[in-house]
């Protein structure tokens, strides 16, 4: 009989935590045992697991005796506090959160993009699962990086709510039924969007018919922390500290679902038939590029699978060897869940 793993996740009943739940079940992943694990507020919660209930539990620091892979989803906090308690419990950490990301003795993964970089796991016992934004750039860019280095991106995302999590869907949600409730924004003096009176929550500002050029917090040098994860992430996943990267991060009443504006420039020139042909023979990688018939990648078809969608590619007009491009992924899929449960396969393929 083939292994199997004892696999906790962590933040089992958020976002992320709830379909990477779905996601080792839909892939077969060989688990002989699972624990949920989340705050107080949902111990004693059940939730289904191939056919059975099963409890969610408290985290704590002696929660993973036993357990062979964590598959940590519930803010950099938890992951910083608990995630080396894992590790020295024998676990291996597949940390979805900011916490680790950039730690030189962490890896940062992307199965598609660098999978040899899984073997230096050992150190820490941690694998971090690069940013939903950059993750899915990567996949798109490193089939034709391969055929020429890139010098320089610059990118801007529309990103779902999705990726602030569970509270930040119930608020879209809520402000949309408000909006209706409230007359379809026919409030005297007001926008046409505005949604009324409302407590927000997950943003500082009305998300619905809106867009917040804001996600994560605000740095020193006037880009938000989302903006420099995709700098930074996409220069230690590609392997290239030479590549320049200028992005803006805008959120956008979407459930689910990013999309990117990505102009690139390589150091030879890419013809848009190379980019393409490339891009199809890529892993993970569907091409949907045929304007003439209003065929692009969109985040509502995007929802639900594993794949990075391409269209749009062009020729850059303003400068030599440029392309731009549509890259849109589910972001709780391929972004997140998909994308730490395809590492936990690689991890049990080669060292496990
Ligand atoms: O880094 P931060 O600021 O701490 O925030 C991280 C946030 O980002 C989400 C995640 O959303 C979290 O809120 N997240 C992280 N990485 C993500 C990614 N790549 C990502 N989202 C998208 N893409 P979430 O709310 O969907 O999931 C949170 C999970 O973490 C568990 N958790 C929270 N605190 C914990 C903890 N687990 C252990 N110990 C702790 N101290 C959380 O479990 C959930 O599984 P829960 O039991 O607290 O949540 C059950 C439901 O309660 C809601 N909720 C969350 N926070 C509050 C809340 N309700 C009321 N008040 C709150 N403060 C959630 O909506 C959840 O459905
Ligand atoms: O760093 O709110 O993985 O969309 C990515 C999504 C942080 C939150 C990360 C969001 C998260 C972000």
């Amino acid at each position: 009989m083939s292994k199997e793993y004892s696999v906790a996740v962590v933040g089992a009943t958020g976002a992320v935590g709830k379909m990477m739940i779905k996601v080792l079940d839909e892939r077969d992943f060989p688990v002989s045992n699972i624990k949920l694990l989340a705050s107080e507020r949902s111990q004693g919660k059940k939730m289904r697991f191939r056919g059975e209930d099963v409890v969610v539990e408290k985290l704590d620091h002696d929660s993973f005796d036993g357990v062979d892979i964590a598959l940590f989803s519930a803010g950099a906090s938890r992951s910083l506090e608990f995630a080396p308690s894992a590790a020295r419990a024998g676990a291996v950490v597949i940390d979805n959160s900011s916490a680790w990301r950039m730690d030189p003795d962490v890896p940062l993964v992307v199965p598609e993009v660098n999978p040899h970089a899984i073997s230096g796991y050992k150190k820490k016992g941690i694998i971090a699962n690069p940013n939903c934004s950059t993750i899915q750039m990567v996949v798109a860019l490193k089939p034709l990086y391969d055929y020429s280095p890139i010098k320089r991106i610059v990118v801007s995302t529309y990103q779902a709510v999705s990726g602030s999590g569970q509270k930040a869907i119930d608020e879209l949600e809520e402000e949309i039924k408000q909006w209706v409730i409230k007359g379809c924004g026919n409030d005297p003096g007001k926008s046409k969007g505005y949604v009324g009176e409302f407590e927000y929550k997950a943003y500082p500002h009305q998300i619905a018919f809106n867009c917040l050029p804001h996600i994560d917090v605000f740095l020193e040098n006037g880009y938000t922390k989302e903006e420099m994860k995709m700098v930074n992430e996409t220069r230690k996943i590609m392997e290239d500290d030479s590549i320049m990267v200028s992005a803006t991060t805008v959120r956008v009443p979407v459930f689910f679902g990013h999309s990117e504006a990505v102009n690139c420039q390589f150091e030879r020139e890419i013809t848009v038939e190379k980019a393409r042909e490339l891009l199809e023979k890529a892993e993970g990688v569907k091409v949907l590029d045929d304007p003439e018939e209003n065929l692009y990648p969109m985040a509502i078809k995007a929802e639900g699978t594993d794949y990075t969608y391409v269209g749009r590619i062009r020729k850059d007009i303003s400068q030599e060897n440029g392309l731009d491009m549509w890259i849109v992924a589910d972001n709780i899929r391929k972004g997140a869940a998909t994308n730490a449960v395809q590492i936990a396969e690689k991890l049990i393929e080669s060292y496990l």
